[in-house]
């Protein structure tokens, strides 16, 4: 027994030094193992942040948020820089001639505000010249922002929401392919979660498969409900299968997305002018007709507006990609010679850069 005593003692005396080597040898592996880890997940999780399935994501990124604090001024820089350049050239003589009538319509005219609705600005102007209330070229400046300013302030913009409805309201987005439907659905779901109201997307768009895809990315990204149908499927039967399901489970709106190919192409007409009946057959009422318009088509944008809202009678506009314009006069196109509203703007691809249409707001940012 003694000497198996000694012998542990001996061994121990001997291989404590070892283990402690050994044990400072784990410590280290370990140590190191965590920081690779830890930063591994990090680096993942900060990708997925700033892009989930290929998309930009808002408020995830200091890029996105950054984007957000720009204000609507800042993000119609494009349309203001051609705009007010042009403006004051046309104003630099001194005097008013018919030169700086020349120069005031063509600078109208390049923005996109077409020919209708330039003559209709200029006239009460041409007045206030004429009666010599305003003499000077640089006076015009104002007299210009405030009638571009009347002109556009006489509708209301509200978006139609009836909740006393006791049934889902349907929202219908039309518009050409490209133009912006599928993105604003999916900013307009977040909003209007955000005022607390449980929202599902129709997927009406069955043409192309990926228009399911991308609706189903925005319905998780919004926390909305979605209804997609089979890919060639018939795009009514999808959204009226969207407003029973909206109905059974008290959902108070239903974002009902659709296809958009050519505006020339009777068939979608036709298309569209079923998707509405047949949306308002169900247990819900279309309550708002939104046409997304691409600001960067220009004038062509006017000919889809009338289609669409023999179609479909079209109750708004939302025009998309004004922060990627250099014009943005076929707001006054749209409003004047339609009389449709413009109700909302876009102003960027991520889930925040829907914004209300301000009138005022909008004219003085392209002044100034
Ligand atoms: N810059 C910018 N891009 C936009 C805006 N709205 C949509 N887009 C982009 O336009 C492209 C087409 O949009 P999508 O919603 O798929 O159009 P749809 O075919 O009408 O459904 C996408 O790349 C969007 O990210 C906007 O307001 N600004
Ligand atoms: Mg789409």
């Amino acid at each position: 027994m003694r000497a198996v005593s000694i012998l542990a003692q001996i061994v121990a005396a001997d291989t404590a030094p070892k283990i402690m080597l050994l044990l400072a040898l784990l410590v280290s592996i370990f140590g190191i193992g965590v920081v690779v880890v830890g930063r591994r997940n990090s680096a993942a999780t900060s990708a997925q942040t700033s892009k989930k399935d290929g998309q930009p994501v808002g408020n995830s990124t200091g890029e996105s948020l950054q984007a957000k604090d720009l204000s609507v001024r800042d993000r119609l820089s494009k349309v203001r820089a051609t705009f007010a350049g042009a403006i004051s050239i046309a104003l630099t003589s001194s005097s008013i001639t018919q030169q700086t009538w020349d120069d005031l319509e063509e600078a109208l005219l390049r923005a996109d505000v077409g020919v209708a609705s330039t003559a209709r600005v200029l006239a009460p102007l041409r007045e206030l010249v004429k009666t010599k209330q305003i003499t000077q070229p640089s006076d015009l400046i104002s007299a210009l922002q405030n009638e571009m300013t009347a002109q556009l302030s006489q509708n209301s913009r509200e978006l139609n929401f009836d909740s006393s409805l006791g049934a889902p309201n349907i929202w219908l987005v039309v518009g050409v392919n490209g133009a912006g439907k599928t993105t604003t659905i999916g900013k307009l779901s977040a909003q209007q979660r955000a005022l607390g109201r449980s929202v599902l997307l129709a997927a009406g768009d069955t043409f192309r498969a990926a228009a399911g895809e991308q609706l189903e990315t925005w319905a998780s990204r919004s926390g909305a409900e979605i209804v997609r149908g089979a890919e060639g499927g018939d795009p009514s039967s999808v959204i009226f299968d969207g407003v029973a399901r909206a109905t059974s489970r008290n959902i108070d709106l239903v974002l009902a997305d659709t296809a958009g190919r050519l505006q020339n192409n009777t068939n979608l007409m036709e298309e569209l002018a079923k998707v509405r009946r047949v949306a308002d057959k169900g247990s819900g009422k279309v309550t708002e007709v939104l046409l997304v318009i691409d600001a960067t088509t220009g004038q062509n944008g006017l000919t889809q507006a009338k289609q669409f809202s023999l179609a479909t009678q079209v109750t708004g506009v939302v025009l998309t990609k004004l922060d990627g314009s250099a014009k943005g006069g076929i707001v006054f196109a749209i409003e004047t010679e339609l009389q449709i509203p413009i109700k909302l703007v876009g102003l960027g691809e991520t889930i925040d850069d829907l914004v209300a249409f301000d009138a005022q707001e909008f004219v003085s940012a392209l002044f100034n």
